[in-house]
Order: C-alpha cells, then sequence, then structure tokens
C-alpha cells in the first residue's frame, strides 16, 4: 500500500471522528434538537469506502449515516447546518441528522426506520440498470436490519433481478442494546445466510484498515464488472452509546471490560501508529492534516450557527421542489 493511500485512509477516517467528536462536544449546549447516532470507532469503513467509490455511483444509509454521507462526498457545512434544524441544512433543516441527503453526489438518502433504504438502494440499482449507466447502488445497513422482512426481500429481488447493488452491512454486535446473541441463534453467520440466498459474499475485520480496504474495493469493482450484487459483511464497535453523545456502558447491557477491549483495537490509532513508524515526512503531513481539518470542522459549526431556522411559510414546500 502506498504512502498517499495510506495518508488519504487517515484523512477520511480522522475527519469523520473529528466532525463526530465535534457533535458530541457541542451536543449537551442543547441547539441540536434531533437525535444523534455517531459511528465513533466504526470509521474505517466509510474511510475504505470514500476510496473505493465514484461519484457517479449511489448510496443510501442508515440512522447511523453521518460518516457515509461524508464518504460519499456530502457537503459537510449543509450536514452540519441540518443537525442544527437550519434552512441552510441539506433537507433544508427539516429532517435533521437520520435525513440526510446530497444529491450532488449521488447520496440519495438515510432513514430513521430500520431497514427502510435498504429496498431504495435496490431501486437505484435497478434505475442504472433499466438506463444501462455504469453506476452501482451501495447501500449501508446494520446487524439489526437483517432481522427486518424487507432485507430479505430486497435481497431476492437483487439476487433474481442480478442488480448492481453493493450491500455494505456494518455488525457492531448490537441492535440498540440487544446483541446478536439474544436476536440470532447462536454461530449464524449473517453473510453465509446472505450467500444461501444466491448473493456473493465477503467478510472483513473493520479493525484491519489494510484489509478492509481491499475488501471494498475489490467489491466495488466486482459490482460495477460483473453488474450483479455483493455483500460484504465488516466487524465493528460502536464506542458511545446507541443515540446520543455519551457513553452507555454502565447501563448493564454491555460491560466497560468489552468496551476497552474494542476500543484497544482502534483503527484509526493503529493506522497512525503504522505511519509514524514510516517516518518525519508522513509525521508533518498527519500533523498538517490534524490541524486543516480542525478548522474545517470549526467552520462547519460557525455556518450551521450563523445559518437562520427555516421560515414558518416554508414548513410546507417540498424538500427538493
Ligand atoms: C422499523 C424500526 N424498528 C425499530 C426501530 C428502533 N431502532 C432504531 S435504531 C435500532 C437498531 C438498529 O440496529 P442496527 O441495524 O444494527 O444499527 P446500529 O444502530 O447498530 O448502527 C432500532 C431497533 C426503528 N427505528 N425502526
Ligand atoms: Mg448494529
Amino acid at each position: 500500500m502506498t504512502g498517499s493511500l495510506l495518508i488519504s485512509l487517515f484523512r477520511q477516517m480522522y475527519r469523520i471522528r473529528a466532525v463526530e467528536e465535534g457533535i458530541a462536544l457541542r451536543y449537551p449546549e442543547g441547539k441540536m434538537r434531533c437525535p444523534v447516532h455517531l459511528s465513533i470507532g466504526q470509521e474505517s469503513i466509510p474511510a475504505v469506502f470514500a476510496q473505493s467509490i465514484a461519484l457517479n455511483d449511489f448510496a443510501v444509509s442508515t440512522h447511523r449515516g453521518h460518516a457515509h454521507y461524508l464518504a460519499k462526498g456530502g457537503n459537510l457545512n449543509t450536514m452540519i447546518a441540518e443537525i442544527y434544524g437550519k434552512s441552510t441544512g441539506c433537507a433544508k433543516g427539516k429532517g435533521g441528522s437520520m435525513h440526510l441527503i446530497d444529491l450532488a453526489v449521488n447520496f440519495m438518502g438515510t432513514s430513521a426506520i430500520v431497514g427502510n433504504s435498504i429496498p431504495i438502494g435496490v431501486g437505484l440499482a435497478l434505475s442504472a440498470q433499466l438506463k444501462g449507466t455504469d453506476q452501482i447502488s451501495c447501500v449501508f445497513l446494520g446487524d439489526g436490519a437483517t432481522e427486518e422482512g424487507v432485507f430479505y426481500e430486497s435481497i431476492n429481488f437483487a439476487a433474481v433481478r442480478k442488480l448492481p447493488v453493493l450491500f455494505i452491512c456494518e455488525n457492531n454486535l448490537y441492535s440498540v442494546y440487544s446483541p446478536l446473541s439474544v436476536r440470532q441463534p447462536k454461530g449464524r453467520s449473517i453473510a453465509k445466510m446472505v450467500e444461501a440466498m444466491g448473493i456473493e459474499v465477503a467478510v472483513s475485520d473493520g479493525h484491519n484498515i489494510l484489509s478492509s480496504y481491499e475488501t471494498m474495493k475489490n467489491a466495488v469493482i466486482r459490482v460495477r464488472d460483473t453488474r450483479a450484487p455483493l455483500f460484504l459483511e465488516f466487524t465493528t464497535y460502536r464506542w458511545r452509546e446507541h443515540c446520543g453523545h455519551g457513553f452507555d456502558n454502565d447501563i448493564g447491557y454491555r460491560t466497560q471490560e468489552e468496551f476497552l477491549e474494542w476500543q484497544s483495537r482502534d483503527p484509526l490509532n493503529n493506522l497512525e501508529q503504522q505511519m509514524q513508524k514510516k517516518g518525519s515526512v508522513v509525521v508533518s503531513s498527519l500533523g498538517k492534516i490534524k490541524s486543516e481539518i480542525a478548522l474545517e470542522v470549526e467552520r462547519a459549526f460557525e455556518f450551521a450557527e450563523n445559518s437562520p431556522f427555516p421560515t414558518q411559510s416554508e414548513a410546507y414546500d417540498g424538500v427538493y421542489a
């Protein structure tokens, strides 16, 4: 892997974390009035996605979608403004954190309803097939979404119609406070279950950035070439509480020991350490990246704070009318 690729992956991961840490820091001020689902700890997957995907490709995501929006190239200022409910937001301040969209980069939306965006992503792949474009459609989903009926209908439809859709399952082991062990039979692999439905699959440990990059890059190439669906499952771990800016290890659904064990495998920290071994040129570029991103994030919050709220008369205007 080249030095410039490592720097690029670092930049993506660091930026996503800095944005979400910025949200967590300011959330208690009470100015962001929507719920937020942070993906701190899970950044390797959007980072390798950003490195592999084309502008023209489609993507959809979930309630935990900030990182995917940013990785697809979504505008940071309008995302933060959306979370602040401002009229400059990407959904004109009407959707909040769980309704992100940026049509300029083909990021086609996120949804608060678990599983809801899966058939939308499949439909976008159908549109690419019908129009004969070379686009692929990427569907981010959590492990919990694989327990929704629409997931099976969508996988089946994508398989039968041979659609260019890449399913990207971020298996962080939990659906809210329920671990997989109380939701699915012991020993079941989500990827193997999907494979049995007729779709090619690949798995990767999201804590290993290099193998995750290879997995993602090859999957994107494969879907683009074969025009057939592919399902990726990444193991990952959410650090913060399910919903909100804090931590919830004290409420009893997971232990502090378990949390610390996963946190010690932080892909961002691992990558930084690997890069530091490469010498002073890389180390100085890391410092520059960090300060550039800190400034960019600060400005995004300023943009949001300085933007107006939507007026009452806009309440029923179509978001993209
Ligand atoms: C249809 C539906 N059922 C339940 C909920 C409540 N809910 C919100 S997030 C969530 C967990 C989803 O887990 P997963 O798909 O693994 O995503 P994660 O939160 O772990 O990223 C649930 C059950 C919902 N929003 N929609
Ligand atoms: Mg989950």
